[in-house]
Parts: C-alpha cells; sequence; structure tokens
C-alpha cells in the first residue's frame, strides 16, 4: 500500500548562503582526521546518542534502515572486543594480509595493536540487517552495502562535527564482534568506531587529498 504522501518545503537559500554554507561544511570536513591515539575523557551519553540518530537518518534501500548500532562504554566488554580483535589482528598482520597491502600500510604506521578498543570512552559497532523476520518469514533487505556505507559516513560527520574524533576499524574477520554482543543472527558486524577525544600527543600522517580536478570530471 501507499504511503500517505505529505507536502515537502524545501528550505530556500540565497546563493550567497549556499555558497558560504557549502565552502564551511568542506571546510569543517577537511578537517576531520583519522586518529589512532584517544584519551579516556568522558562524552556526554546525548552527545553520543544525537550523533546515532544522525546516522539513522540515511536513506536506506526501501527505507528497511538495515542497521543497528551497539554503543559499548562497559570496560569489560571493551577489553574482551579488544583482546579478541588483536587476536585476528595479530594473524592477520602476521600473514593474512598480502605483503602489498602491508606496503601500502606501512606509511601509516598501522600495527596489530589496537589500545584505542579499551582507552576511548565509547565505541560504536555498525551491524548490518541482511534481513527481517515478518511473520515467521524472513524477509532480504535491499542495497544493505551501499545504505549502511551511507549511515557510516554520516555518523562520521556528526562524531567530527561534535568535535570528537573516530577512526573506521575493520578488524577482519569481525563475526566474533555478533558473538561477543549477542547480535541476533540476521545482524553482520560491519564497522568499529572509537569514539571519544583524540590523546593530547596524538599525531596524524601529512596526507594529502584529492585536488578539485582529480576528484570531478564535468560533462557540460
Ligand atoms: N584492518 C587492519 C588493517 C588496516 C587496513 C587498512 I586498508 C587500513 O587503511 C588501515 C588498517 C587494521 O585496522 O589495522
Amino acid at each position: 500500500m501507499l504511503h500517505k504522501f505529505i507536502p515537502f518545503k524545501q528550505k530556500e537559500l540565497t546563493t550567497e548562503e549556499q555558497l558560504t554554507k557549502s565552502k564551511d561544511f568542506y571546510h569543517l570536513l577537511n578537517e576531520r582526521r583519522s586518529v589512532r591515539e584517544f584519551s579516556d575523557r568522558s562524552v556526554p551519553k546525548e552527545v553520543i546518542e544525537n550523533i546515532i540518530k544522525a546516522g539513522g537518518t540515511a536513506p536506506s534501500g526501501a527505507h528497511k534502515e538495515p542497521w543497528t548500532f551497539c554503543v559499548i562504554s562497559n570496560s569489560a566488554l571493551k577489553t574482551e572486543i579488544r583482546k579478541a580483535a588483536e587476536e585476528e589482528e595479530k594473524k592477520s598482520y602476521g600473514g593474512r594480509m598480502s605483503d602489498r597491502w602491508k606496503e601500502d600500510l606501512e606509511p601509516l604506521g598501522t600495527t596489530w595493536e589496537k589500545p584505542f578498543i579499551e582507552i576511548a570512552p565509547y565505541i560504536i559497532v555498525v551491524f548490518k540487517r541482511v534481513h527481517e523476520t515478518v511473520e515467521g518469514e524472513k524477509r532480504n533487505n535491499y542495497y544493505v552495502n551501499e545504505s549502511i556505507g551511507i549511515a557510516c559516513g554520516m555518523l562520521i560527520s556528526a562524531i567530527h562535527n561534535a568535535g570528537l574524533v573516530t577512526l573506521t576499524h575493520t578488524p577482519s574477520p569481525m563475526n566474533f564482534l555478533g558473538k561477543i554482543l549477542k547480535r541476533p543472527e540476521n545482524e553482520r558486524a560491519y564497522l568499529l568506531l572509537p569514539v571519544g577525544y583524540a590523546a593530547n600527543d596524538a599525531e596524524v600522517p601529512d596526507l594529502q587529498r584529492k585536488t578539485i580536478n582529480e576528484l570531478m570530471v564535468v560533462y557540460n
């Protein structure tokens, strides 16, 4: 059955406002960096809730919203997750990743050690819901990877906008997360994000982003 449709009122901006707002937003996002060294400074719970709500505004295939955001602040759980993640990472860095892959990671200085999982006040583990069960019947969701990728992008932007830092951590394989967090069988771990403040002595690599000419191809 068709949804009830309601009028859509677009917020009108002047050209000047469009120019300023688009530039300011770009500058804001351009300041975002993946940070690997965290402080244990606490973050208000309501800020985390607002961030999660922002992630949940993402578009999704047939509006199925195929995501669950698990927010972990419990120390024992964080320790358990860190241990399990490092076990997988040790195997990955110790041989599962190709030599080329390890060469590509070398300039970033990443290793199998993931202390940020325990130090950051919050860990968000994003799960994708591959199907729902309606009246006992399995129903697949649509464009799950696209939908959840967009939601994570919005979540990361919201984290940055709130003056916090994060890192997209992808221990591989990630199925230990579903087990530790006792998620239902229709959910698969997608991304692990520590959230908090950067350590005082945190450093990031001096990276350059692609220029507009490298990013954009125009067809007039
Ligand atoms: N998942 C590992 C390895 C890793 C892979 C890529 I591609 C990175 O950009 C960074 C790390 C880890 O989280 O360390």
